[in-house]
């Protein structure tokens, strides 16, 4: 069966859940690509871990700094675009990102619940103060793969992206915010996500199983196992822009 996309133009709650494959046509790497140039050698999967700052904080920090600086120099997608357009369309609209850049935002996007963090908000890794010095725009990838992270006003200790690692616990209102509207909403989007990491992951699935409909967005096509799961196939940066015209012309 075909998604149909007055499906969308009918929709009263609309949840938008998203992931690193929405930022993919705005040059962002996301998590689960390989690595290129200086950072080839590393896994993603054991940087983003608190035991990998605590190890080597310079390695962790110069990854997120070249990570923050490749978003500077980004530029919202037609699939932020899309949604943020659609926010307009729709009676009522959640977006929920586990994405840590800020271009849900910056393409007009507003109240995005972030569940797993941001790159933009540094605090402490020894008293979780926010960071309140300013951050310089990083020169990498001259300054090689490591960078030594600045020092907390407060204590002193290293400051750390303001992410949440592996092991870490999501942002409590952010979550419950996210599992309310996968229960109250009638129609869920999941964007470029791998939908492997948890519990962000249940989101959709929950959403499913309360009766709403679920499409997932994907250049990989997704195995549907339940009636009310449909999987569109490309792009994100293509098929949402194209479902915005077939449901409101
Ligand atoms: C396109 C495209 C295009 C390409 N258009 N699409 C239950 C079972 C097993 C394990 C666990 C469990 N519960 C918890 C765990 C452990 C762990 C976990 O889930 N591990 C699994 C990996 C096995 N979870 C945690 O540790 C979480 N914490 C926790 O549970 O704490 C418990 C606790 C409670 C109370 C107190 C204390 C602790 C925390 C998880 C945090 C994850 N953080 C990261 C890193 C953030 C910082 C950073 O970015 O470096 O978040 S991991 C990483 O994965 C990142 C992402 O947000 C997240 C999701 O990845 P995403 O977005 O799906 O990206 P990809 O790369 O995987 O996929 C991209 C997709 O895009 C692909 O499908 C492409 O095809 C597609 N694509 N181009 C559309 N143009
Ligand atoms: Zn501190």
């Amino acid at each position: 069966m075909e998604f149909d996309p007055q499906r969308l133009a009918q929709a009263r709650h609309l949840l938008v859940f998203t992931g690193a494959g929405v930022s993919a046509e705005s040059g962002i790497p996301t998590f689960r690509d390989a690595l290129s140039g200086l950072w080839e050698h590393f896994d993603p999967a054991r940087l983003a871990t608190p035991q990998a700052f605590r190890e080597d904080p310079a390695l962790v920090w110069g990854w997120y700094e070249w990570r923050r600086l490749k978003v500077l120099e980004a530029q919202p997608n037609p699939a932020h675009l899309a949604i943020a357009e659609l926010a307009r369309r729709v009676p009522r609209l959640t977006l929920v990102t586990q994405n840590v850049d800020d271009l849900h935002e910056r393409a007009g996007s507003s109240e995005v619940l972030h569940l797993h963090g941001s790159l933009h908000t540094p605090k402490c890794f020894a008293c979780n103060r926010p960071f309140n010095g300013q951050l310089p725009v990083p020169e990498l990838p001259e300054q090689g793969a490591s960078l030594e992270p600045p020092r907390c006003s407060g204590c002193n200790g290293k400051i750390r992206p303001g992410v949440v690692w592996f092991g870490e616990a999501l942002p409590q209102q952010a979550l419950k915010d996210a599992f309310k509207a996968a229960d109250e909403c009638d129609l869920l989007l999941s964007v470029g996500t791998s939908g492997l990491v948890q519990p962000a992951a249940q989101i959709p699935l929950r959403a499913l199983h309360q009766g709403a409909t679920l499409v997932h967005i994907n250049p990989q096509p997704h195995t549907c196992s339940a009636p009310g799961e449909y999987s569109l196939v490309g792009p994100a940066g293509q098929i949402l822009p194209q479902l915005l015209r077939q449901a409101f012309g």
